[in-house]
C-alpha cells in the first residue's frame, strides 16, 4: 500500500483525497498539511490514522510517507517539489509545475542532479478519453497534416484569490501542455489577443485569446473565459488537410421535450474531467508502487509549459508576438512529448 502525504487540502486536495481513499486502489492517505491548519484538521478527521502536519515540509519528511501529491497554490509548488527531490521521494505535483521558467528550470535541475524521475505534473486532458481520441485520430493520418486547432476553455467562474495572469498561468497552460502533447513538438511563439471585457469578469481581463505557433507551422488558437456564468466548456476541434476531428459532447443523455434539445453542461473541472483524475493518479500510483518512476508529464513539461506560460504573459503585458526558446533538454527526458 503507497502511502501518499498531501500538501494542501483546498479544492483539488480534497478531491484528490477522496478518490485516493475511495476510488483507487493501491494508496492511502497518511499524512496532510495546510497552511490553513483548521482546513486541514477538519479534512484529517474524515481519513482515520492520518497525521497532520505543521509544514510541508515536516509532512515531506515523515518516515510515514512515501511519495507526496502536491494542491497548494501554484507559487508555492516549487519549495515543495525540491523537498521531496531532496528527500527522494516521488512527488505529483498539480499544474502548474511552478509559476514560472526560473522555478521549473530549478526543478529539472535539481531531478537531473537526483538522477531519475521523481515529479510527474496533474496535466490530466492526456488521460481523459475524449482528448485521448481526439489524438488518437490526429496521429492516424485519417484528417491529413494537422494545421489548426481551435480551443475554447470556459470556466463558470473563477474563485477570488484569481488574478488577471492566471488566465494564463494557471486556466491555459492546460492548453499550452495539450497543445505539445496532442501535436508531438514544441510551441514555438505566442501572442494574446484582448477582446472587449465582460462586465461578468470584475477586474479581471477576461476573456483572452492566445495564439500559438508550433514548430511545423500550425496555429493554435485558444479562448479564455473565466467568468461565462452558463458552465464549464472544453471544447478542441483540430483542422487538417483532408478533415477535422474535434471533442465529442460528453453528456450521457441528451433530453428532446417542450420542443427543446437539451443536454446538461458540468458545473466545473471537477466534474467535466472526473474520470480523466482518477486514470491519471492510478496510473501514478501504479508506476511508483514497489519503487517504479513516474511515466505521464514530467518535470520537463511542466519547464516547456511554463516558458510558453511566460512569454504570453509578456505577450499579454506588451501586446506582441513574443518567440520561446526552451533550453536543451537532458537526457533523462529523452521520451517526453
Ligand atoms: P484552493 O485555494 O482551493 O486550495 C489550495 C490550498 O492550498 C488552500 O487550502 C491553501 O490554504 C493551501 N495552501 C496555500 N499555500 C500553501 C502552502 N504554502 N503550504 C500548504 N498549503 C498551502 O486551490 P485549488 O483550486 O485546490 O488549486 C490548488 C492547485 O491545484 C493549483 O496549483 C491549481 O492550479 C491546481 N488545480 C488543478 C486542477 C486541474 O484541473 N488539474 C484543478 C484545480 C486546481
Ligand atoms: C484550475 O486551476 C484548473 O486547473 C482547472 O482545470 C481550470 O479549468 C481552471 O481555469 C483553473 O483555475
Amino acid at each position: 500500500m503507497l502511502r501518499v502525504g498531501v500538501v494542501g487540502t483546498g479544492m483539488i486536495g480534497q478531491d484528490h483525497i477522496r478518490r485516493m481513499t475511495t476510488v483507487l486502489a493501491g494508496v492511502e492517505v497518511a499524512a496532510v498539511t495546510d497552511v490553513d491548519a483548521e482546513t486541514a484538521k477538519r479534512v484529517a478527521e474524515g481519513l482515520p490514522g492520518a497525521v497532520v502536519h505543521g509544514t510541508g515540509e515536516e509532512l515531506i519528511a515523515d518516515p510515514g510517507v512515501d511519495a507526496v501529491v502536491v494542491c497548494s497554490w501554484g507559487p508555492t509548488h516549487e519549495q515543495y517539489v525540491l523537498a521531496s527531490i531532496a528527500a527522494g521521494k516521488p512527488v505529483f505535483c498539480e499544474k502548474p509545475l511552478a509559476t514560472t521558467e526560473g522555478a521549473c528550470r530549478r526543478i529539472v535541475e535539481a531531478e537531473v542532479a537526483h538522477g531519475s524521475r521523481l515529479v510527474q505534473v496533474g496535466y490530466m486532458r492526456r488521460y481523459d478519453e475524449a482528448y485521448r481520441a481526439l489524438k488518437a485520430v490526429v496521429d492516424s493520418g485519417r484528417i491529413g497534416a494537422p494545421l489548426m486547432m481551435h480551443c475554447a476553455h470556459r470556466n463558470a467562474s473563477v474563485p477570488a484569490h484569481y488574478e488577471k495572469e492566471m488566465a494564463i498561468t494557471d486556466t491555459a497552460v492546460h492548453e499550452i501542455d495539450m497543445v505539445r502533447w496532442m501535436f508531438g513538438e514544441e510551441i514555438t511563439a505566442t501572442r494574446v489577443l484582448v477582446p472587449r471585457r465582460s462586465r461578468n469578469g470584475g477586474a479581471l481581463q477576461d476573456p483572452l485569446i492566445l495564439v500559438l505557433e508550433t514548430a511545423s507551422g500550425a496555429i493554435v488558437d485558444v479562448e479564455i473565459s473565466v467568468n461565462i456564468r452558463y458552465g464549464y466548456d472544453i471544447r478542441g476541434e483540430v483542422v487538417g488537410e483532408e478533415g477535422t476531428a474535434a471533442l465529442g459532447e460528453l453528456t450521457p443523455v441528451t433530453l428532446r421535450a417542450s420542443r427543446q434539445l437539451v443536454s446538461p453542461i458540468p458545473a466545473d473541472w471537477r466534474e467535466r474531467f472526473r474520470r480523466a483524475y482518477d486514470v491519471e493518479l492510478q496510473e501514478w500510483v501504479d508506476s511508483i508502487a514497489g519503487g517504479g518512476r513516474p511515466v505521464g508529464p514530467s518535470a520537463w513539461d511542466g519547464y516547456a509549459a511554463a516558458v510558453v506560460s511566460d512569454a504570453s504573459v509578456a505577450a499579454l503585458r506588451g501586446g506582441s508576438r513574443v518567440e520561446v526558446t526552451l533550453m536543451p533538454r537532458p537526457d533523462l527526458y529523452a521520451d517526453a512529448a
